[in-house]
């Protein structure tokens, strides 16, 4: 399935939000026009991960956005979630694909054409690209990937991709000028003192770019 919607990708982190509330800020990403959220959180409980996952689904609904679970597809089936999204490490896309059925979005993460082509032909509805810059973000993060792959899915792939990692307000131009069509901004948009103010400035950066 895909709707991956152009603009900004949003995924919550309680480490950049860590003295919010992840719904009100969740909302002000919303508010600001975010119509993707992907909700990640690595240390918490599974039990703490439903709760509060159910609510954002709840929430993101009442935006029309669509509501992506990091990691754990039985959770996304539990909530239903519009899709998930995981790593290399994790079950293949067929297996996943088998569970959650045509109507649900797998995007996954990956780090070189390679990783990227194969991704599309086991069937990714969406991947994510990067980290493009260096970020504090990630903890088991690898340096950032440069500009080649980038490039090389500009101009190749058909699915949408994400590109991921580092990504600020000073830095967002380079990649629209580039044609990057999906940015996910994690502290930038989480971290700020005023996440709505934030993401409306980035977001009119952005259709300034993309109408
Ligand atoms: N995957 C690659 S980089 C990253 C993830 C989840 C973190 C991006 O966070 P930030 O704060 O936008 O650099
Ligand atoms: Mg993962």
């Amino acid at each position: 399935m895909n709707k991956i919607p152009l603009g900004i990708y949003g995924i919550t982190d309680s480490k950049s939000g860590k003295n919010k509330n992840i719904l009100q800020y969740t909302e002000d990403l919303l508010q600001g026009g975010v119509k993707i959220i992907q909700y990640r959180e690595k240390k918490k409980s599974m039990k703490e991960k439903y709760q509060e996952a159910l609510l954002l689904k709840k929430l993101v609904d009442r935006y029309n956005g669509i509501f992506i679970i990091n990691d754990h597809v039985d959770l996304a089936i539990l909530v239903d979630a519009h899709g998930v999204h995981i790593g290399q490490d994790d079950l293949p896309i067929s297996f996943i694909r088998s569970l959650l059925g045509e109507n649900k979005i797998i995007g996954l993460s990956t780090h070189s054409i390679e990783e990227g082509k194969k991704a599309i032909s086991d069937g990714a509805d969406y991947i994510g690209i990067g980290p493009i810059f260096s970020t504090e973000t990630k903890e088991d993060v690898i340096s950032p990937i440069g500009m080649e792959y980038l490039k090389y899915a500009i101009e190749n792939f058909k699915i949408p991709f994400v590109a991921i990692g580092g990504i600020k307000e000073k830095n967002i131009e380079s990649l629209l000028d580039l044609g990057v069509e999906r940015i996910a901004l994690v502290s930038e948009l989480v971290g700020d003192k005023n996440t709505y103010e934030k993401t409306l400035k980035i977001k009119n950066i952005i259709e300034k770019k993309i109408p």
